[in-house]
């Protein structure tokens, strides 16, 4: 069950008038320290994140303060997106990143990445939260923009798991 300090200690975006976000959750049936291995790899999104043809380091190696170029596969409305690295925290299992740049229609983009161990009467599993804050264009909803954010993190995070459950089958 998730506990609501997991959801307050990171997720409470603070939203201005232009700008929607929300919460996404995905319990896997990995261990934490497996799926942390995938979502810290700042350097390698593509390990898991389908929409992400490659990427490359415009600065950095993955620490804090890195960049990294986002190719996108065909077919989106977009092409790169240039991503900074902005928390990364081992030990609470924190990870921020901003959307600095590309060509697409997510404007001040950021997320947030935590994971939790549930303990279950089976074994432990992991939870991901992921949370996200954007702007809203002027010619858009909140309810597309979010639709649409909702749809990629989804995504991301069912693959994240497939990944990581596929690896301690
Ligand atoms: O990559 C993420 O963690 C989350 C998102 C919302 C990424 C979105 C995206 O990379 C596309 C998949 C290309 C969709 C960007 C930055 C813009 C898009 O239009």
């Amino acid at each position: 069950m998730m506990t609501q300090v997991m959801m307050n200690r990171f997720h409470k975006p603070i939203l201005s008038p232009n700008q929607c976000g929300s919460s996404l959750v995905q319990t896997i049936d990995a261990p934490l320290p497996l799926v942390w291995s995938m979502v810290r790899r700042f350097d390698n999104p593509e390990a898991y994140k389908q929409f992400v043809k490659s990427s490359t380091m415009r600065a950095g190696y993955g620490g804090i303060g890195s960049i990294r170029d986002v190719m996108v596969i065909s077919g989106l409305p977009a092409g790169t997106s240039t991503e900074r690295l902005d928390k990364l925290d081992d030990d609470m299992h924190v990870m921020v990143f901003s959307i600095i740049g590309g060509d697409h229609r997510l404007v001040n983009y950021r997320s947030t990445t935590t994971l939790h161990e549930e303990e279950e009467e089976k074994g432990v599993k992991t939870v991901v939260i992921e949370s996200y804050v954007v702007d809203v264009p002027a010619e858009n909803s909140k309810e597309d923009t979010c639709t649409f954010a909702d749809t990629i993190v989804g995504c991301n995070l069912r693959s994240l798991a497939r990944m990581t459950e596929n690896m301690v089958a």
